[in-house]
């Protein structure tokens, strides 16, 4: 790991800052670039501001700090998206091949960049979404990450630009945020519970969804950066699979510890979001190409949400 120089685009989000942490401590902090729109008082060192609509300024932070890896997090989610649907496109796009085009012209050695369940579209069978199943996304963030697989197959076909990719379930960590997801309710819930209010659930409380603990998510991530390249069967982006789980499954394991907690169901467009994902990912490929296997499921990750934001909120009230 020792000669690598990683740049994260993105790393103000939500798995964009706990990933930066995760590398830095991989890597050494001197070896992590990390980069955002906005600054952050978080990252004081080694963070730049990058505006990744702007190639130039991708080409200068790679060409001074001679970096071999990049890590591109930075997009508009399902839900936002859908607001603001054109410049979701021309922003998830262009940010996005500014760095394949910046990588393959620097002669970067890797590239990661996340796809997501959003991919997948009514027509997939809600139960048991594959590898191979058809792409049909109803979504323009799921358009945008469709495109942005075969865009990765093309780069790596044409140029042999090693781009890697997971298709992430929603993410449910206590360290950061979400933001314009339609799984943000699975980090939200846990925060209303830990400071005594009640939540209002934008889903079905039926509504099964894919979701994966940050630490799954983080390692998964570390893992298909680290593999040979010869291992990687899947050039699009490998489906990854952890827990399905439901509003009210998770407001159940939540009323365990805090048994005063209150959901209230009101829908809304992210409803008919979640309604065309599938509820459960195959991620056979993953498991066979880089043994791939989540660690935790709904009863230690609900366990972890609660005491670390229970301490979280104390510091803050304090
Ligand atoms: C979203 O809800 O848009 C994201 C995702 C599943 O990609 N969390």
């Amino acid at each position: 790991m020792g000669r690598d120089k990683i740049l994260v685009i993105g790393a103000n989000g939500q798995l964009g800052c706990v990933l930066s942490v995760a590398l830095q401590e991989s890597f050494g902090k001197e070896n992590v670039i990390l980069s955002d729109i906005k600054p952050n008082p978080f990252f004081e060192s080694h963070f730049k501001q990058i505006d990744a609509m702007d190639y130039n300024q991708i080409e200068d932070v790679v060409k001074k700090h001679s970096i071999t890896q990049i890590y591109h997090l930075a997009a508009i989610l399902s839900a936002k998206g859908e607001r603001y649907p054109l410049r979701t496109w021309e922003l998830n796009m262009k940010m996005m091949l500014n760095v394949f085009e910046v990588a393959r012209k620097l002669r970067v050695s890797k590239v990661f960049f996340p796809s997501s369940i959003a991919v997948f579209g009514k027509n997939v069978a809600r139960s048991k979404a594959t590898q191979s199943s058809l792409l049909n996304p109803a979504t323009v963030y799921g358009i945008s990450k469709a495109a942005g697989e075969n865009w990765m197959k093309y780069y790596f076909d044409q140029y042999r630009l090693d781009v890697r990719s997971l298709r992430y379930p929603g993410i449910v960590g206590y360290e950061s945020m979400p933001g314009g997801g339609t799984t943000d309710y699975a980090v939200e819930i846990y925060h209303s519970a830990v400071k005594n209010e009640k939540y209002i659930c934008c889903l079905n409380p039926d509504t099964k969804l894919p979701l994966i603990y940050m630490d799954d998510a983080i390692r998964a991530t570390i893992e298909i950066m680290q593999i040979p390249k010869d291992n990687i069967s899947v050039r699009t982006s490998y489906n990854l699979a952890s827990m399905s789980l439901s509003p009210i499954e998770i407001a159940t394991e939540i009323q365990k510890l805090y048994p005063s907690f209150k959901v209230e169901y009101s829908t809304d467009h992210r409803q008919d979001i979640a309604a065309t994902w599938p509820s459960e990912i195959d991620d056979q490929k993953a498991r066979k190409d880089w043994n791939w296997q989540s660690k935790y499921d709904l009863n230690q990750m609900t366990k972890l949400m609660l005491n670390q934001l229970k301490k979280k909120y104390k510091k803050i009230n304090n």
